[in-house]
């Protein structure tokens, strides 16, 4: 943390004028490992780091490991990774390609990989009780059977997952096709994979994963954001349009993302890839696990122009959505042209009718009583339909190539639920309650969709012939862990 970011935090707590000066703050916090603060309120930073892209590779080695990384300037934390730094490579194939990554976990705790939004065999998608435990390995092998998409991985120990994901095993996985790359789309260094996570962490720059009983309700937010592991980065760009693919890889916290000038954007692709038209927006929510695919026009800006990616306040009930924040900066720095024009028609998307459904499942979020007035210290339950995980109850099964709809009620409950579906790609129905319609990125295929308070959302999907257990969740990783998970088989 930089000196000035530390007087603004610490001119608001009681203790540096009550006992005087930072030196004294300093040495205690040092000592106590304090908090930086009690509130969780984003610090903004001075955008003065180069954002980092991550490597590009098909088919890794990849080694979950406690390591390093300087995810604030010029200083170190502890960090795990699936290299020697936070987060993993960006692992890029065409579909039809065989996946085949050697994984070792040299962590000091078990482990394992989820390819989230993959559609891989039972076996191979990290169910919770596929474990990898300290020092073994597995061979991931798979064929890549889907259309073009931004997914990402990360590991799914039951209990385990939202801190191993905080403390930075994540990575993006983008799957490539023909048809995607007939839309010539900006490439290579006009193509930006942004991971977005919060971090909370103490004084002497080690990450802090501590959720009290009530932050594993309202979810663990941090006030350091970070675009692929690096705090309050910038990126130089051209006068020219930009494909910037983002992946909200929060265990928690929810982006209201915009741009700092009001200037719209292109959303051309969410989960599941491309959408059927490009929309523009000023803001879109991206909730935990959802990715969005967006278009950035930066040709009509003079050089020195600066940009911010932000979030803006949005209605996210009790628990989260008041504050506006920085992301990162975009600085415009050279001219460039470019003959790209951002096509309207992307791809044939055939919404799968509701009459081809064989069956409607109804999913309750609502919370399981938590103890009452003096919850405090009661174990913190998630459930679904009034049920808390259990790794070997299958709790419902689903015929392979059977379409249904699935409906996730959230009235009743105040807290945001964004709900995964490992196995399957789906479509989004609509959304009653709450926020009554849809959004951009849930006109295409997904595999995680944001419930707010009060909202119904369906779904619809066609199941695919890998047989065998899979999980749905709430991807607000606190959830996830503290038990709003259920098993699903395709039989
Ligand atoms: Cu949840």
């Amino acid at each position: 943390m930089q000196r000035r970011q530390f007087i603004k935090l610490a001119s608001t707590t009681t203790a540096f004028t009550a006992v005087g000066g930072i030196g004294w703050l300093l040495q205690s916090c040092k000592k106590d490992k304090m908090d930086m603060s009690k509130s969780i309120s984003v610090i903004e930073g001075s955008f003065d780091t180069a954002i980092a892209i991550p490597a590009i590779v098909s088919n890794p080695s990849l080694t979950a490991k406690s390591t390093t990384a300087s995810i604030i300037k010029g200083k170190t934390s502890r960090v795990f990774g699936y290299q020697d730094n936070i987060l993993g490579p960006t692992i890029k194939m065409m579909n039809g390609a065989n996946a085949n990554i050697n994984f070792q976990n040299n962590l000091a705790e078990e482990t394992n990989i989820h390819w989230h939004g993959l559609l891989v065999p039972a076996n191979m998608d990290g169910h919770p009780e596929n474990i990898v435990q300290a020092g073994s390995s597995f061979n991931f092998n798979y064929q890549i059977n889907q259309r073009a998409g931004t997914y990402w991985y990360h590991p799914h120990p039951h209990g385990k997952t939202s801190h191993q994901v905080f403390m930075g095993l994540a990575g993006m996985f983008i799957v490539n096709d023909i048809e995607e790359a007939g839309l010539n789309l900006p490439a290579n260094d006009y193509e930006i994979p942004l991971v977005i996570q919060d971090k909370r962490i103490y004084f002497d720059y080690s990450l802090n994963y501590s959720p009290t009983s009530d932050e594993v309700m309202t979810g663990y937010l941090g006030q350091y954001i970070c675009v692929n592991g690096i705090y309050s980065p910038y990126h130089k760009v051209a006068t020219r349009w930009y494909r910037v693919r983002v992946l909200n890889g929060s265990t928690a916290r929810i982006y209201n993302l915009s741009l700092s000038n009001g200037a719209s954007y292109t959303v051309i692709g969410a989960d599941g890839g491309v959408l059927a038209t490009a929309e523009n927006v000023n803001n879109l929510l991206l909730a935990p696990g959802e990715r969005a695919d967006i278009l950035i026009d930066f040709s009509s800006y003079t050089i020195g122009t600066e940009i911010f990616l932000q979030s803006n306040s949005f209605n996210g009930g009790t628990a989260q959505g008041n504050d506006n924040f920085k992301i990162m900066k975009f600085i415009v720095d050279r001219q460039e042209t470019d003959s790209f024009i951002a096509p309207s028609s992307l791809s044939a998307i055939v919404p799968i009718s509701v009459t081809q459904s064989s069956y409607n499942r109804n999913f309750d979020l609502k919370q399981a009583d938590h103890g009452g007035h003096s919850g405090m210290n009661m174990a913190m339950q998630h459930t679904i339909n009034g049920k808390s995980f259990d790794m070997s109850r299958i709790d419902f099964s689903v015929n392979a190539g059977a379409t249904e709809i699935w409906t996730f009620d959230n009235s009743g409950s105040d807290e945001i639920h964004p709900m995964h579906i490992h196995g399957v790609q789906f479509q989004v129905l609509d959304r009653t309650g709450g926020r009554n319609t849809l959004i951009a990125t849930e006109k295409g295929w997904k595999d995680t969709v944001l419930v707010m308070p009060q909202e119904k959302v369906r779904v619809i999907m066609t199941f695919p012939q890998n047989k065998g257990k899979f999980v749905l969740h709430c991807h607000n990783l606190e959830h996830e862990d503290s038990g709003m998970m259920l098993n699903y088989e395709i039989i």
